[in-house]
C-alpha cells in the first residue's frame, strides 16, 4: 500500500500555548473535519501549519515530537509570513477573487506574492524531506496553489493529486490576477485536479485554454509528456459518526437542555465560519424580513445562530463581525419580549457534542452562502436527522446544492424569497419532511468522505497509469537510436512526412508557416539519398505546396491525396471525382463566416474549409460542431466525409483519403523501411493503412493508432537530423 503524503495550509490540529506547555485540539474547518479521521488509516502522514507562531527552536522542537506521535509535520511560519502569505495574498487577494468579491477587496501586493511563493517553497522542502519512493502526495486548497508545480520540477514522475475546496472562479475573473500564469502552472504540476462540482472543473479548463498556451480537450490538459485530468469530486462527509454523536450521553443532555430552553418554539439553526462569502448578514434581513412581514411568527420561531471565529485579523473579516453583532444586536432590541429573544447568538466555537445537539434539535437549518465551495455543514444537519425529520434550504452558489436538490433551494441574495422559504420549511407536513430528507440521508450516506476518498485516489492512479503508457510509446533517446540505426540498416525507405503541426507549428495565417532554412536543409539532405523516397503528404492546396517545395527532389502529394506530383514532372488530379456537391454546401459555410468574425473558408479542388483558428476562443469551436450537426444529413447523402481538424472543419469527397494515398506509393516498391508521422486525425488513415513492419508516429499527446509518439515538430526534426546526421559515421 503506498504511503499518502497529506499537505494543506492547516493541520488537523491547533497548538496553543498553556502554562504548563502546548496543547493539541482539533482546528475547524471543513477540511480538517472531513479528512481529519481519514488520515490515520495506515503510515499516511499530513504536513501543514500548527496554527500558532513559534519563534523559539527548542519549543518548535517540542512540538514537531508531540505531532510526530501522531503522523503530523508542522510547517513553522513566523508572523511575517503569517500576515503576507496567509492573511494577505490567500485572504485577500484568492479567497476574495475566487468567491466573486473581486472589485471590493482583491489589492494586488507584490510582497505579498512573494511571500506567497516562498510559503510554497518552503512547504515543499518539508515535503521532499518526508517524502519515500513510491508516495503519493495530496496537497489541498488554494493556499498552495504552486505547491503542485514546485514538486513536480524536482519530482517529474511522483503522483500529485490536488484538490481545490472553494469555487474556481469564470476565467473572465481569474485572469484579473497578475500572477495567472504562475497560478495555473502551479497547479498543473499535479496529474489530477479534483474540484467540488462541474462548473468549477468547466472555469478551470477554460481558463487554461484561454491563459496558457496549452492543449485542452474537454477536461484533459497536455503538457508535453503529461496529461493532466481536472474533474469533479464533490466531497462527502462521515456520515457515520455524525448518525452516532446524538446517540451518546453527553449529547443527549445537550438535546434535552436545548429543548428545556426553547420549549414550544421553532428552531432555525445557522452555523459558520465568519466569513462574507456565507451570507449571514443577508440570513439575517432575511429573518428580519420574517418577524417585520409575519409577526404571527414572533415567539413562535427563534433563531440560534452560531459564528465560529476566523481569520478575524483580516480587516474585512473584522468588519464583518461588527456588523453581524450590530444587526443581531437591532433585530433583539426591536423584537424581544420579556420571555423570548429572536436570536441566539454565539460568537465561539463549541464542541462537536454541542453542536451535534444544535443539529438534532432544529426544525429548519438555513445554510445561505452567497458563495460556497461545497458546504459541509448542510450535510452535517442531514446526516444528525436520525428521524429523517427537518427541513434544510440552501443557497443554490453552495456546490451543496449541486446534490442536495431536496432542500429547499433559494437565491440567498433574495431576501423575501428566502423569508417564504422559511414559511414554507415551518409549515411543511411531516411526511413531506420525511421524503425530503430520506432520500438526501440516502445519497450523502453513499457519498460519504470514504467513498470520496477512494475515487480520488483510484483516479489518481487511473490518470498516472494512463501518463505511464503513454511514456513508454514516446519516442525515447533509446527507441530513437533504435529508429535510426533500422535506417541506416536498410536500403530502400519510403518517408511520409505530413506537414502543418510535424515539420512545422501552426501559425494564425497559414500562410506563414513556411519551410525554414534548417527545415529545407533536413529535406534535402533526406532526399538526396537515392535509397529514400520523401514523401510529402498535406491537406494543402497543390499550387501552395508547388510555390514551396515545387522544384524539390520530393515527391509531393497534396489536399490530402487529390493531387499528386511526382519528382521532376507536373502535377495530376485523380479522376472521375465530382465537385458539384459545393453549390450545395457554401451557402452553408458562408452562413457561418457571417456569424463568426474571424472565420472564412478555404476552397480545394475536392473539398471546402471551414477555418475558425483567429475566432474567439470558444465560439469557433462551438460553431463547428453546430455546423457538423447542420452538415451530417447532407454530407452522408452526397457522400461527402465531415473532417474536425486543428481550429478546421474540412468537407471533402470520401474516396479522397491520405490513407488510400499512401498505401498506393507503398505498394508500388519493395520497401525495407517504411516510416510516416503526422499530428492530425486525417494522418490516422495514414497510420491504418501501412503494414504492420512500418515505424508510425503520431506528433503531439492525443489517441492514436501510430506506435509511437513525439511531442512537437521540434522533435519531429531532431529524428530526422538523426538519419542524415549520421549519414556520415555509418
Ligand atoms: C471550505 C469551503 C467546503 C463549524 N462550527 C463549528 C465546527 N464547524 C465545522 C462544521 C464543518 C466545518 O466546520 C465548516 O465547513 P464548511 O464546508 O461549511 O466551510 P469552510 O470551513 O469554509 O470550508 C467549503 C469545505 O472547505 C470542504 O471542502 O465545503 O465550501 O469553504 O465541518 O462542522 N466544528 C466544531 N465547532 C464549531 O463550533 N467542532
Amino acid at each position: 500500500m503506498p504511503r499518502t503524503i497529506i499537505v494543506s495550509n492547516r493541520l488537523p490540529v491547533k497548538v496553543t500555548k498553556t502554562d504548563e506547555g502546548f496543547n493539541l485540539s482539533p482546528s475547524e474547518g471543513g477540511l480538517a473535519t472531513g479528512l481529519g479521521s481519514v488520515y490515520k488509516q495506515g503510515r499516511d502522514k499530513w504536513i501543514g501549519w500548527p496554527g500558532i507562531v513559534i519563534p523559539q527552536q527548542a519549543e518548535q522542537e517540542n512540538i514537531t515530537d508531540q505531532l510526530e506521535e501522531m503522523s503530523l509535520v508542522p510547517v513553522f511560519l513566523d508572523q511575517e509570513e503569517i500576515n503576507q502569505y496567509y492573511e494577505g495574498f490567500s485572504n485577500e487577494v484568492l479567497w476574495p477573487v475566487f468567491h466573486y468579491y473581486v472589485s471590493t477587496f482583491a489589492a494586488y501586493k507584490q510582497s505579498q506574492w512573494e511571500y506567497y511563493r516562498d510559503v510554497n517553497e518552503k512547504f515543499k522542502d518539508i515535503v521532499l524531506q518526508h517524502l519515500e519512493p513510491g508516495d503519493v502526495i495530496w496537497i489541498h486548497d488554494y493556499q498552495l496553489l504552486l505547491l503542485p508545480g514546485l514538486i513536480r520540477a524536482e519530482l517529474p514522475d511522483v503522483s500529485i493529486g490536488f484538490f481545490l475546496h472553494i469555487p474556481f472562479p469564470s476565467h473572465e475573473l481569474f485572469r484579473m490576477i497578475p500572477w495567472r500564469y504562475e497560478l495555473l502552472e502551479g497547479m498543473l504540476g499535479a496529474d489530477l485536479i479534483g474540484f467540488h462540482t462541474f462548473d468549477d472543473v468547466r472555469h478551470f479548463a477554460g481558463a487554461v485554454s484561454r491563459i496558457l498556451p496549452v492543449n485542452v480537450s474537454a477536461n484533459v490538459i497536455n503538457i508535453g509528456v503529461r496529461s493532466v485530468v481536472a474533474e469533479s469530486f464533490p466531497m462527502g462527509i462521515d456520515v457515520k459518526k455524525y448518525a452516532s454523536l446524538p446517540l451518546k450521553k453527553e449529547v443527549k443532555e445537550n438535546i434535552q437542555s436545548i429543548k428545556d430552553t426553547f420549549k414550544d418554539s421553532k428552531i432555525i439553526l445557522s452555523i459558520d465560519r465568519l466569513d462574507y462569502s456565507k451570507g449571514i448578514l443577508q440570513r439575517l434581513l432575511a429573518f428580519e424580513e420574517l418577524l417585520k412581514t409575519h409577526p404571527e411568527y414572533c415567539e413562535k420561531v427563534t433563531m440560534n445562530m452560531i459564528v465560529v471565529p476566523s481569520r478575524d485579523n483580516v480587516p474585512q473579516y473584522a468588519h464583518l463581525r461588527d456588523e453581524i453583532d450590530k444587526k443581531v444586536g437591532s433585530i433583539n432590541a426591536v423584537y424581544r419580549k420579556m420571555d423570548w429573544t429572536p436570536i441566539h447568538y454565539y460568537y465561539r466555537s463549541l464542541p462537536i457534542e454541542m453542536l451535534s445537539a444544535l443539529y438534532s434539535t432544529a426544525d429548519v437549518c438555513l445554510v445561505t452562502p452567497l458563495r460556497d465551495g461545497m458546504n459541509l455543514v448542510s450535510k452535517e444537519y442531514v446526516a444528525s436527522r436520525l428521524n429523517d425529520d427537518g427541513v434544510l434550504i440552501l443557497s443554490e452558489l453552495a456546490g451543496a446544492s449541486k446534490e442536495l436538490i431536496d432542500a429547499l433551494i433559494v437565491n440567498p441574495n433574495n431576501a423575501l424569497e428566502v423569508c417564504e422559504a422559511i414559511i414554507y420549511a415551518l409549515n411543511m407536513p411531516l411526511e413531506e419532511q420525511q421524503d425530503r430528507m430520506r432520500s438526501m440521508r440516502q445519497l450523502i450516506a453513499k457519498f460519504n468522505i470514504n467513498h470520496w476518498v477512494k475515487i480520488f485516489m483510484d483516479r489518481l492512479k487511473e490518470v498516472k497509469q494512463m501518463q505511464r503508457s503513454m511514456q513508454t510509446r514516446h519516442v525515447s533517446a533509446a527507441t530513437e537510436q533504435s529508429i535510426i540505426k533500422r535506417y541506416h540498416k536498410t536500403k530502400k525507405r519510403i518517408i511520409f512526412l505530413d506537414y502543418d503541426g510535424t515539420l512545422v507549428g501552426f501559425k494564425s495565417n497559414m500562410l506563414q508557416a513556411k519551410p525554414d532554412a534548417e527545415l529545407m536543409d533536413i529535406i534535402d539532405k533526406l532526399s538526396e539519398d537515392p535509397a529514400n523516397e520523401l514523401v510529402l503528404i498535406s491537406g494543402r492546396k497543390h499550387e501552395n505546396l508547388d510555390e514551396w517545395f515545387g522544384n524539390r527532389n520530393i515527391y509531393l502529394i497534396a489536399e490530402h491525396g487529390a493531387w499528386f506530383k511526382q519528382q521532376n514532372t507536373g502535377w495530376h488530379k485523380i479522376s472521375g471525382l465530382s465537385d458539384n456537391w459545393k453549390h450545395d454546401i457554401s451557402p452553408v459555410l458562408e452562413t457561418y463566416v457571417d456569424r463568426t468574425p474571424g472565420s472564412f473558408i478555404e476552397e480545394k479542388t475536392y473539398s471546402l474549409v471551414w477555418h475558425y483558428r483567429n475566432t474567439q476562443k470558444g465560439l469557433g469551436e462551438l460553431r463547428a460542431s453546430e455546423l457538423m450537426n447542420n452538415l451530417k444529413y447532407l454530407a452522408s447523402d452526397k457522400g461527402l466525409q465531415l473532417l474536425p481538424g486543428d481550429m478546421v472543419l474540412e468537407i471533402k469527397n470520401v474516396e479522397v483519403n491520405k490513407g488510400k494515398a499512401a498505401l498506393m506509393l507503398v505498394e508500388r516498391d519493395d520497401y525495407d523501411f517504411i516510416i510516416a508521422l503526422g499530428d492530425d486525425y486525417t494522418d490516422e488513415d495514414v497510420f491504418k493503412s501501412l503494414p504492420d513492419n512500418a515505424v508510425t508516429i503520431k506528433v503531439g499527446s492525443n489517441v492514436s493508432a501510430a506506435k509511437f509518439y513525439l511531442r512537437n515538430p521540434a522533435e519531429v526534426r531532431q529524428l530526422l537530423l538523426g538519419f542524415v546526421e549520421e549519414a556520415v559515421v555509418h
